[in-house]
């Protein structure tokens, strides 16, 4: 007599199309920007149906948390797609981040994607970036203006563009990494890596929140790899760059060297 061996199926991997990821977008005074990246990555979760954004938006004076509320109600019909983070003041970038980040994590994602609101990232470049870090096991892709094939935005004079060259340079050296980009806030991060690096634990409220991040998951064994992207200046509303943030942007690497050696 023949008999059939029932073997239980095992199940296929997640069609990398579906990985759940959430794309944080920090925003502060965006109302001119929000409704058109809203709009792109929109339709960028129909190509990835895995992708929700999360807006975090610390009171913006101008309206841009009401705004968020307004659009995520119109495209979370069928699903959600879009959430947002609602702080209570201005707290700087780096501290929007982590907050923004934490929760997409203890909301199950696998992945989280900085992105400013500004449309200076590339969210043509998402799919990418999703695959690099799949195919590679890289604990974070950093969408990088330094690698061959990355370019800035014409609009940014020569001044702008050493200065921004010479920050990247300047932090790399002072804390001995080759990553090319470190300055760069386009960043898909494994949700692993995140827990791993502990955000309430990150000390930086500002733009060196990016280094501070980069450098963490270096010290903890993550790889790193960068895929080229052009860089767009923003063409609606102000930058939010001041000096106590440039300061703090010069000071961070020294800081994050000492305590590394510290710890060794
Ligand atoms: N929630 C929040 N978002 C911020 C803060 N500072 C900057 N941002 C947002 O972070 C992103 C990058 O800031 P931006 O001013 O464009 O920096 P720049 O590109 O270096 O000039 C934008 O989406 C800003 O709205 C802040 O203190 N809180
Ligand atoms: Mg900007």
């Amino acid at each position: 007599m023949l008999t059939k061996t029932l073997v239980s199926p095992t199940p296929l991997p997640a069609a990398w199309a579906d990985t759940a990821l959430t794309v944080v977008m920090p925003t502060y005074n965006e109302a001119g920007n929000l409704p058109r990246m809203a709009e792109t990555l929109m339709a960028l979760a129909e190509e990835l149906p895995g992708l929700s954004l999360l807006v975090v938006d610390d009171s913006s004076p101008d309206g841009t948390g009401e705004l968020a509320e307004s659009l995520a109600e119109r495209y979370n019909t069928h699903r959600v797609r879009m959430r947002v983070l609602h702080r209570t003041e201005k707290d700087g970038l780096g501290r929007a981040y982590a907050a923004g980040m934490t929760r997409a994590v203890e909301d199950g994602a696998a992945y989280v994607l900085q992105m400013d609101a500004d449309g200076s990232h590339p969210a043509q470049k998402v799919a990418e970036m999703l695959g690099v870090a799949l195919s590679t096991g890289a604990g974070v892709v950093v969408g990088s203006r330094y690698v061959p094939g990355g370019s800035l935005s014409d609009a940014w004079g020569a001044h702008r563009k050493l200065l921004s060259r010479w920050a990247n340079t300047y932090a790399s050296a002072i804390l001995g990494t080759r990553v090319r980009d470190i300055t760069g806030g386009f960043n898909l991060w494994r949700a692993d890596t995140l827990r791993a690096i502990d955000l309430a634990s990150v000390g930086s409220a500002g733009y060196s929140f990016q280094v501070e991040m980069k450098y963490a998951a270096l010290r903890r064994g993550f790889g790193v790899m960068e895929v080229p992207i052009h860089f767009e200046d923003r063409t609606v509303g102000e930058s939010k760059m001041n000096f106590a943030v440039q300061l703090e942007s010069m000071a961070m690497p020294w800081k994050l060297r000492a305590a590394a050696r510290g710890r060794r």
